[in-house]
């Protein structure tokens, strides 16, 4: 049998690295990276290696399957499972109303380049507020960020350009995401080193010597949860030394005494004190950010779960506004975006767009609203388990598995078994899917056609992929885009996309429905298609945009005094010490090499690396408690308890747990934790310490105590 060898991008995770997979017999034998390809140069990871095997796993569904009476499952055809979950669908709207049925786009429905379009396509055809995705229980503040301070319409300071990168709890070695400007998924330590070599200066802050604080040249490990101290004293140290870029100021921001006056409260020392910093490294920091003329200052999951994580998003916002890390006229603007609807790129502050709070779809819980145009997964637990006019009782899980990844897993975990219907699109019979009524089985990527609309926030020049599918999906799988159509239309509604109501009479070919969803973008992806030759990317250099100059009648301006926040700071000086009495350490999440978030545990050459999401605590405080490496230690919070797997990690900062996420199932506990691991949302609960705005759950820093456990 022969070979054939094709280029295509893997989509195991959103960095899109760009492949070569060897195809025999119909089937994905074997991948490896795409030496050829001139922003990935032949990069990829362990995971996205397992592609074949993903494919081809034993584990893998090969067709949708329906809960019968007894527990079991049976299986059923696609259109059979559509007909009947519409006509389910359908009868909950008639009795109950459109908000009664809710969707939830998890990380996978995020790897479809038409997954989460779709999705919000459908709750919107269908008229329910209740549209969810992970963005909310991953890096909110960003969001609410840009919404409410605006943003600089030709981009902010982009990575190649950079000779200064400030990394706030995010750790893009391991998981290959860094906002925008920050260090790109491309062959991330590489990249780093070259930086590195042209003079580029790295600051990492993070409560544990993550992969990238090893590559710093000033690491700061600052304790989980006290980064608005740490950054407000790195303000203030830039504003009494006028590092800052005054010019900018005075033409493009308001707020900026209100700032000042918010910040003198932190002097080095009195936030060293409490985020656990020598006021010289505080200073250091301050000098090495400022003092460089370009690169950008950003956050990760780090500081957006644990507490104040609106508070440091502004801060953060506000660091790069002060020393101006935009571009300006008549350079390149950054972050080109092939797939994205074209904006303006002046120099110039885009007007803010705030879509949440008054006004905007109201949850019936914790005065929660819609953030842009989805609901906090704060308060899905409880609009499913609480009666009334609103309920949810219907829940479309696509590519999600909320039961590892919400707070208060038992919760959540109560919501679920409680709907009258809960479909999950998923690959295996993952921990939501089996709790599921119906399973609906998809493509996987290298079935699919797809765009690289997904990366294209980390691309420097104006790259873009189609991919066309190389192999027929092994049985009666369809694409995700083409279910949900398949349920619109049985419904009877159109989905509304970017470029018009999608046509009902028959299901568009991917390429087109791209074409509609990705309407007003720079090339339109069927251009692509027939630009692509062999399968790989496509620079349009020619179509870069450049820096246009600004508006003269733009009255916009970045207002730093908007959304309360100064005073938030001010009122921030106590600190969050109370909530932590009673508790000897903080637990911080982290990501593993060998997982995405819950996927990867069941191929073959992941889970030979490990099967467990080990307790890593430093030496020292194993000692002093008297706990092994390998032993069990238990872990309770306010919360709840669970229990984890000792390693020691002399890079973890005394008096921290750093433990990975998404492990283990509803129900895990000592017997299983070796074998599967264990959710860390067992510690979690939604209802307290969450932030008021966008909903995100105190995910890390949570404070709890630590002993061996014995049976
Ligand atoms: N305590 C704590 N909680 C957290 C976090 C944390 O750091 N700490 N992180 C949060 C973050 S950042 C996120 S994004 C969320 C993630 O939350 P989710 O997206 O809800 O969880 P995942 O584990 O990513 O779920 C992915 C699901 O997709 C399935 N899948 C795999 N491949 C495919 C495919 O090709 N197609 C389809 N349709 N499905 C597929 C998997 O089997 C799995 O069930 O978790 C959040 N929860
Ligand atoms: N291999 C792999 N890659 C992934 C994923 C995965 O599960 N595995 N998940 C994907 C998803 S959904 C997302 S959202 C991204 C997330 O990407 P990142 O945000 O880079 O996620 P992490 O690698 O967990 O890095 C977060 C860092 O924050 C630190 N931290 C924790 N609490 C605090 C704090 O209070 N302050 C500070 N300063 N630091 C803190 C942690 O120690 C950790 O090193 O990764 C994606 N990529
Ligand atoms: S980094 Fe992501 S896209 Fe690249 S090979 Fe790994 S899993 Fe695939
Ligand atoms: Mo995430």
């Amino acid at each position: 049998m022969t070979v054939e060898t094709r280029r295509t991008f893997c989509r195991f995770c959103h960095a899109n690295c760009a492949m070569l997979a060897d195809v025999e017999d119909g089937r994905v034998v074997a991948v490896r990276g795409d030496p050829d390809d001139p922003v990935f140069g032949g990069y990829t990871c362990i995971k996205g290696r397992q592609l074949a095997d993903a494919h081809n796993s034993s584990d893998r569904l090969r067709a949708c399957r329906k809960r019968t009476n007894d527990g079991g499952w049976t299986d059923l055809a696609t259109e059979t499972a559509l007909d009947e979950i519409a006509a389910q669908l359908a009868e909950i709207t008639v009795k109950h109303g459109p908000h009664a049925v809710a969707i939830y786009a998890g990380s996978y429905a995020f790897q479809n380049s038409a997954g989460v379009a779709t999705a919000s396509a459908f709750a919107q055809g269908l008229g329910s507020r209740n549209m969810y995705t992970s963005v909310t229980l991953d890096q909110p503040a960003k969001v609410y960020t840009t919404m409410r301070y605006g943003y600089w319409e030709a981009g902010m300071h982009s990575f190649d350009t950079a000779d200064v990168c400030f990394m706030i709890g995010n750790n893009p070695i391991v998981s290959h995401y860094a906002p925008p400007g920050s260090l790109p998924p491309f062959s991330p330590s590489r990249r780093l080193r070259d930086a590195k070599a042209r003079g580029l200066k790295l600051i990492v802050a993070d409560p544990r010597e993550s992969d990238v604080a090893k590559l710093a040249d000033l690491y700061l490990p600052v304790i989980p949860g006290e980064d608005a101290a740490m950054l407000a004293a790195i303000i203030r140290v830039i504003i009494d030394e006028e590092l800052y870029d005054r010019n900018f100021v005075g033409a493009h921001v308001d707020g900026f005494d209100e700032l000042k006056a918010a910040v003198a409260e932190f002097s080095p020392e009195m936030a060293g004190a409490r985020c656990g910093l020598e006021p010289a490294q505080i200073v250091a920091a301050a000098r090495m950010f400022a003092g460089a003329q370009r690169g950008i200052a950003s956050t990760g999951t780090g500081t957006e779960m644990a507490g104040q994580g609106t508070l440091v998003a502004y801060l953060v916002c506000s660091l790069n506004i002060i020393c101006a890390r935009f571009c300006q006229e008549g350079e390149l603007s950054s972050i080109p975006r092939v797939f994205t609807a074209v904006s303006p790129r002046r120099a110039q502050v885009g007007a803010p767009i705030p879509m949440f709070g008054k006004g905007f779809p109201q949850s019936r819980f914790r005065d929660l609203t819609h953030l842009g145009t989805e609901m906090p997964c704060n308060v899905l637990a409880d609009e499913i388990l609480t009666p009334g006019d609103g309920q949810i009782r219907a829940l479309i899980n696509i590519g999600g598995n909320p039961v590892v990844a919400f707070p208060d897993q038992d919760k959540i975990t109560r919501a679920l078994d409680s709907l009258e219907l809960l479909v999950s699109v998923d690959v295996i019979m993952a921990q939501t899917a089996r709790r599921s009524h119906y399973v609906l089985a998809p493509k996987m990527c290298l079935e699919r056609e797809d765009i690289s609309n997904l990366s294209e926030w980390w691309y420097e020049v104006p790259y873009a992929r189609y991919t066309e599918a190389l192999v027929e999906a092994p049985g009666d799988l369809i694409d995700e885009y083409a279910m949900l159509w398949g349920l619109a239309q049985r419904m009877g509604f159109a989905l509304p996309l970017a470029g018009g109501p999608c046509p009902v009479d028959a299901l568009p070919n991917k390429a087109d429905y791209l074409d509609l969803m990705a309407a007003g973008c720079l090339v339109p992806p069927t251009t692509v298609r027939a630009d692509t030759v062999d399968g790989a990317a496509v620079i349009y250099a020619d179509l870069h945009p450049k820096v246009e100059p600004a508006d003269p009648a733009s009255a916009s301006r970045f207002d730093l005094a908007a959304g309360g926040m100064p005073q938030q700071l001010a009122a921030n000086v106590a600190g969050s010490a109370g909530e932590r009495a009673g508790f000897d350490f903080l637990l911080v999440s982290r990501r593993t090499k060998t997982r995405f978030n819950s996927t990867g545990g069941h191929l073959k050459a992941l889970k030979a690396k490990r099967t467990t999401n080990p307790a890593h605590l430093n030496p020292a405080d194993l000692e002093r408690l008297g706990i092994a490496e390998g032993d069990l230690v238990q872990i309770e919070s306010a919360a709840g308890t669970i229990v984890g797997v000792a390693e020691a990690s002399p890079g973890v900062r005394p008096g921290i747990v750093s433990i990975a996420h998404a492990y283990g199932d509803a129900g895990s506990g000592p017997a299983t934790v070796r074998d599967q691991g264990v959710s860390t949302n067992r510690l979690v609960r939604e209802t307290s310490n969450f932030d008021p705005i966008t909903g995100q759950s105190l995910q890390s820093a949570i404070p709890v105590n630590i002993a061996r456990y014995d049976n």
